[in-house]
């Protein structure tokens, strides 16, 4: 956190300068005590070379400094200066030895950046630059020590102390203290720096590394929740095997540690060998844990773990080269999460979060390239873009050279980069030295921020089928015109019996010929073809064809893009029961949904195609295989589109139409199928007790998705019995997946007896009361009911007395829920933003980083009708007018106004 006077200041990538100083050892000493925590460190510095004398200027923030001294000699104040933000030595020899001793107040810190207490432990979390709140130091990636740290502390109360590396002593002093030292043998930046004091429980495994060497284990936590981090254990060892497997990378410590903690900013941290995670990333029990995010913790895991090497051994040269790790490591967990899960169910679930997270920041104020070129505050940039966006711009990579040349690729590049602090721009050219290819046009992805669209028209006549497709790029801030990108579009034909015209083997002798305007091929042999889209239009011509083929675009999601296509609804039902890649048939049922929400929006009918398909594709899925892969994509294909994806359509956002037109659809495809529904529920509520395998999450999700189109069963005859049913789940439920989907479902429910509600919501706050993770559950339940009245009751939640704002996943559960529940973030009064507004305006007090996080929504006001914009902008304007807001909330605020009219 950085609240100084005036304008804050944009830092651009054009001023990038190598450090003038390097670093090579820095050795702390952590002497914690209640109330203050004094910070000794003594750093090896040495002037890189071909570097003028210059003065020596240190990073440093809310620090008190005691001494500063150079060689051993104790420099007098005119010989150095300090502001706010740093420390400036005037002259320094070439090489030298500099002792800093400064104090801070963990206790104090409710930023929690830096060193700062969470509950009853002491933690770190120093990325992006959190480091310089612990000490004085170049705090940028781009410097990387050898750190060894000392920790002194209560024996007594803190007898976990941990720090990077492996510990290589340990003490009593004679004051009772206990002193503890670690050193990391790898040259590290500051923001891998991590410091833990605590009185933990520990579980210990073991994982023998390809190479046969053996790695301790350790995931500590409060004693309390030790027996709730067996599934985070798990999945690290897959993790750990994998990486060996797919990118052959080991493990270089001989301990791996993972510490668990109640107040986090984000989900975890992969310090070097001591990753800090947020209880909510690591925890999972069958009670207070979802399906979804027991998949979560595993990712996480595996994220954070991957970052050993994506991240840690080679790591970024500034932070505008973020989405280096980020993207990358991003796509290599979801590799992970692939082939531990279901591929399709994964991809279907990326994508969907892409639609609803990135595609509208890109099309915001707040829109920046995956390689950004300025920022007034980097923690804001730990976005959808530079993760999810980066993730998918290495999966382009990984589409246009093959799963072989990608590893080659990759080898390169951990073996040239291997203790370096590197560039995006070097992560593509190991790519093009390992496998002889130009990406030239395709870097445009790291520097143009927007997502493409691609309009697509196909036409067939005489056995020939053309398809033209066209690209565009809407304007985004500082980025009015774009250059083409180079798009891999995953292109495939249908039969009249499902089968991809040109796969090999498939009626063989009537191989469709294909011209193309682009380099077209066919990596896979199954008739998937990969059309190299560069230019602003592109034809592909295919001839020979017996009869009109079903288009299936943007298989796998192949780019991170729009498509626009006019497509008969008869088509898209045959692709959603047809095609043999799963993303597309769920796609193809979204896009037929999307076109009858629309056509329902201006006083259209339901049709008859959809229910056609929902009846179909109910019946196929009371049959479906219990392999964890069918009935889950039959669950998914059930869902609606999301709200949030409805507006991402719209032209202008009619925020009650969309609402309402939603349930509509939901409520007729209830009726329409009641009985189906009502089957497909019972038979998917097996008696087994719970395991989070695929198998079981398909069933959960199956019997959950109907339970949920029960719910919106709209003939007053049902409803007495369905919310009976609802009781009924909620209280037989063995696990907190269906517990919550029945709770979930009873919130919303208008024929529910208020005070029956009241009852249930009670006994569960009573029953979870210890278990922070399941009443932050409660909460964002709550604020994301839909009834009318949810603002008041998401203001009376703020006054309970379990709501405490300094826990991030408690003020995420209540204001975060809140950001989702459309409907009345957005009341036509404005009430909504208001509410917002001013629950960011106190947050930012205290937690800058949360607060500029929560208060992105508002910037999302462009296509929103007249009133909305207004309220939306004047929630802005009262913020800004406020003043002696964190640098955070300031760019989010100032940038989010921007562009008004
Ligand atoms: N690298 C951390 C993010 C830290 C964010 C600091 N504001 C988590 C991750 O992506 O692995
Ligand atoms: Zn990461």
């Amino acid at each position: 956190m950085a609240m100084k006077e005036g304008q804050p200041r944009a830092v651009q990538l054009s001023e990038y300068r190598a450090p003038a100083y390097r670093v090579t050892d820095t050795r702390l000493r952590f002497e914690i005590g209640d109330g203050t925590t004094r910070v000794t460190s003594r750093l090896s510095i040495v002037r890189a070379p071909g570097e003028a004398p210059a003065a020596l200027v240190l990073d440093g923030c809310e620090l008190e400094l005691e001494s500063v001294a150079i060689d051993g000699r104790a420099l007098s104040n005119n010989e150095f200066q300090t502001d706010d933000v740093q420390l400036r030595v005037h002259e320094v020899p070439e090489r030298f030895e500099l002792d800093i001793v400064t104090r801070i107040h963990p206790e104090q810190n409710t930023a929690l950046e830096g060193l700062y207490k969470s509950s009853r432990m002491y933690c770190t979390q120093c990325e992006a630059e959190g480091f310089r709140k612990i000490t004085y130091f170049p705090d940028r990636p781009d410097v990387l020590s050898r750190f060894t740290t000392t920790i002194v502390a209560d024996g007594a109360r803190y007898p976990t102390l941990l720090s990077n590396g492996n510990r290589v002593a340990e003490r009593p002093l004679p004051d009772g203290r206990t002193e503890v030292t670690w050193e990391d043998p790898f040259p590290k930046p500051s923001y891998l720096f991590a410091l833990v004091a605590g009185n933990l429980a520990v579980l210990e495994d073991q994982f023998v590394s390809a190479s046969r060497r053996r790695v301790a284990l350790r995931i500590y936590s409060e004693p309390h929740h030790i027996e709730q981090c067996h599934y985070a254990m798990d999945a690290l060892k897959r993790a750990m095997r994998w990486d060996e497997q797919v990118y052959g990378r080991e493990y270089d410590l001989d301990v791996f540690m993972i510490v668990a903690v109640e107040d986090f900013n984000m989900g975890a941290m992969e310090n070097k060998g001591l990753n800090i995670f947020n209880t909510s990333c690591v925890l999972a029990t069958s009670d207070t844990a979802t399906d979804a995010a027991y998949q979560h913790v595993e990712a996480v895991v595996a994220h954070e773990y991957f970052h050993n090497w994506s991240g840690n051994r080679v790591t970024c040269r500034d932070w505008f080269q973020l989405s280096l790790k980020e993207g990358f490591t991003v796509f290599r967990d979801a590799q992970f999460s692939a082939d531990m899960n279901s591929k399709t169910l994964f991809r279907i679930a990326q994508v969907e979060n892409l639609r609803i997270r990135q595609f509208p920041e890109d099309a915001g104020p707040l829109a920046h390239p995956v390689r950004p070129d300025s920022y007034i505050e980097i923690s804001n940039f730990y976005t959808a873009t530079v993760y999810e966006k980066g993730a998918e711009v290495v999966r382009m990579i990984h589409t246009l050279l093959g799963a072989a040349q990608f590893r080659r690729g990759t080898d390169l590049y951990f073996d040239r980069h291997d203790g370096q602090a590197v560039t995006t721009e070097d992560f593509v050219r190991a790519m093009e030295d390992a496998n002889g290819v130009d990406l030239t046009q395709f870097r445009r992805w790291y520097t143009q921020a927007g997502t493409p669209v691609l309009d697509a028209r196909s036409t067939f006549q005489n056995g020939v089928l053309e398809l033209v497709l066209a690209q565009s790029c809407p304007p985004t801030p500082g980025q009015p015109e774009k250059a083409a990108f180079h798009i891999p579009v995953a292109l495939g034909l249908l039969d009249g019996a499902g089968e991809l015209l040109g796969a090999a083997g498939v009626r063989r002798g009537l191989s469709p010929a294909i011209e193309s305007s682009a380099r077209t091929e066919n990596p896979n042999d199954d008739g998937t073809l990969i059309v190299h889209v560069k230019d602003t239009e592109t034809r592909v011509r295919v001839s020979g064809l017996e009869e009109r083929p079903v288009v299936s675009l943007l298989r796998h999601f192949s780019a991170p893009v729009k498509v626009r296509m006019k497509s008969h609804e008869e088509d898209l039902a045959f692709l959603a029961c047809n095609d043999s890649d799963g993303f597309s048939r769920w796609d193809a049922m979204q896009r037929l949904s999307c076109a009858r929400l629309e056509a329902m929006g201006t006083g259209g009918s339901l049709g008859d195609v959809l229910p056609r398909l929902y009846e179909t594709l109910l019946l196929r899925a009371r049959t479906a295989a219990d392999d964890g892969e069918e009935k889950a994509l039959y669950a998914a294909m059930f869902a609606l589109p999301a709200e949030p994806y409805l507006y991402e359509l719209a032209a202008e956002i009619d925020v009650e139409g969309i609402h309402r037109t939603r349930r509509q659809l939901q409520g007729e495809i209830s009726e329409r199928l009641f009985d189906e529904w009502r089957a497909l529920e019972a038979e998917n509520r097996t008696r087994e007790s719970y395991v989070p395998d695929g198998p079981g999450i398909a069933r959960r999700s199956l019997a959950n998705a109907a339970l949920g189109f029960l719910a919106a069963a709209t003939e007053p005859a049902r409803r007495a019995a369905i919310d009976a049913l609802l009781v009924e789940r909620f209280q037989a439920a063995d696990n907190l997946t269906d517990r919550l989907a029945a709770l979930r479902a009873i919130v919303n429910s208008e024929s529910f007896d208020d005070a029956a509600r009241g009852r249930l919501l009670d006994g569960f706050f009573t029953r979870w009361s210890e278990e922070k993770l399941v009443i932050d559950l409660w909460f964002s339940v709550q604020a994301a009911g839909v009834l009318p009245g949810a603002l008041a009751r998401v203001a009376a939640l703020e006054r309970h007395a379990a709501f405490d704002r300094r826990n991030p996943n408690r003020a995420r559960a209540l204001y975060g829920a809140f950001t989702g529940n459309l409907p009345h973030l957005h009341a036509a009064d404005g009430s909504g933003y208001r509410f917002l507004c001013e629950a960011c305006l106190t947050l930012d007090g205290a937690n800058p980083q949360l607060a500029a996080r929560l208060a992105k929504p508002l910037t999302q006001w462009q296509r929103h009708q007249p009133a909305r914009r207004q309220h939306m902008l004047d929630a802005l304007r009262f913020a800004e007018r406020r003043g002696k807001l964190s640098n955070d909330l300031y760019e989010v605020v100032t940038k989010g106004l921007e562009g008004q009219h």
